[in-house]
């Protein structure tokens, strides 16, 4: 699991949870609704991704892959949303967000993990190919070529740089895990079984983002009701939600962006 032992002092000194999120970031929004599922008291600080805050020196020994979300507790960080929710649930495992079968917490945690691990690929290659991803100077491509290659593959290799090729692939890649979604919703309330999991948390952040940002969800009406659902719950609530904004405004402030970064 991803955890630093913290050294700063400033850090040590932090008291409770402390997590390190932006509002519109789905991954974030996972570790906002496990933390408010599991009733825990915890302090947000903001980490604003258009400024690129999360590559400042401070927050890179927080988190030093330059992402959100990161949570600190007991002077450690543990960053990356799947090792957050395991961190939680391990930790504070009443009320539990796991299924009661044992074959059921297996499959549950490889959808939290394939949620985690595709997000590039799924999520953000999607946000890019409708020119709403997040413009990256090439001074902050450098930063990320030293310390996540991965992401600095993805944005020279697709980002702003996909063929129409690969946006419809990419439109393909999301519409498969959604009919695969769709099916098992058929099934069950809730993505792995009847009760709500951290599945669908971490699938439920997935498709809300998707669908906050114009990607159409109506052939996928057990989606649709499970998205109400999440959002019905107490857990998703001011201070957790993911908050939305006009789909034009978002285009606009990414093409002005865009205009004034010399992006990769
Ligand atoms: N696997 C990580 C992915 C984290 C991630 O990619 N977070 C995005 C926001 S959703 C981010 O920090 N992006 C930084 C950027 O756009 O430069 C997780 O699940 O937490």
């Amino acid at each position: 699991m991803p955890i630093i032992n913290l050294t700063d002092k400033k850090l040590l000194d932090l008291k409770g949870f402390h997590l390190f999120h932006a509002g519109g970031s789905n991954c974030s929004a996972r570790a906002r609704l496990a933390l408010e599922e599991k009733k825990l008291e915890w302090t947000g600080h903001e980490i604003n991704l258009l400024t690129c805050e999360q590559l400042q020196e401070d927050y890179l020994q927080i988190n030093p892959l330059g992402e959100v979300p990161a949570l600190i507790h007991e002077g450690k960080s543990i960053y990356g949303s799947e090792d957050i929710l395991r961190y939680l649930e391990e930790k504070f495992p009443t009320p539990s967000l796991l299924p009661d079968k044992e074959e059921e917490i297996e499959s549950m945690w490889e959808w939290v993990d394939y949620a985690a691990n595709s997000h590039l690929e799924n999520i953000a290659a999607y946000l890019y190919s409708v020119g709403i991803g997040r413009p990256c100077s090439a001074k902050n491509f450098s930063i990320y070529q030293k310390i996540n290659p991965k992401r600095a593959e993805f944005l020279k290799n697709k980002g702003y740089n996909m063929s129409s090729k690969v946006k419809n692939e990419v439109m393909k890649a999301n519409h498969t895990i959604l009919t695969q979604i769709e099916n098992e919703l058929g099934k069950h309330r809730y993505l792995t079984c009847d009760t709500y999991t951290l599945s669908d948390i971490a699938w439920g952040m997935n498709a809300l983002a998707l669908k906050n940002y114009g990607f159409s969800l109506s052939q996928y009406p057990n989606i649709m009701r499970w998205i109400n659902d999440i959002e019905n719950r107490p857990s998703y609530n001011n201070k957790s939600k993911m908050p939305t904004f006009p789909l034009w405004l978002v285009k606009c402030i990414m093409f002005i962006k865009r205009k004034a970064t010399r992006t990769i």
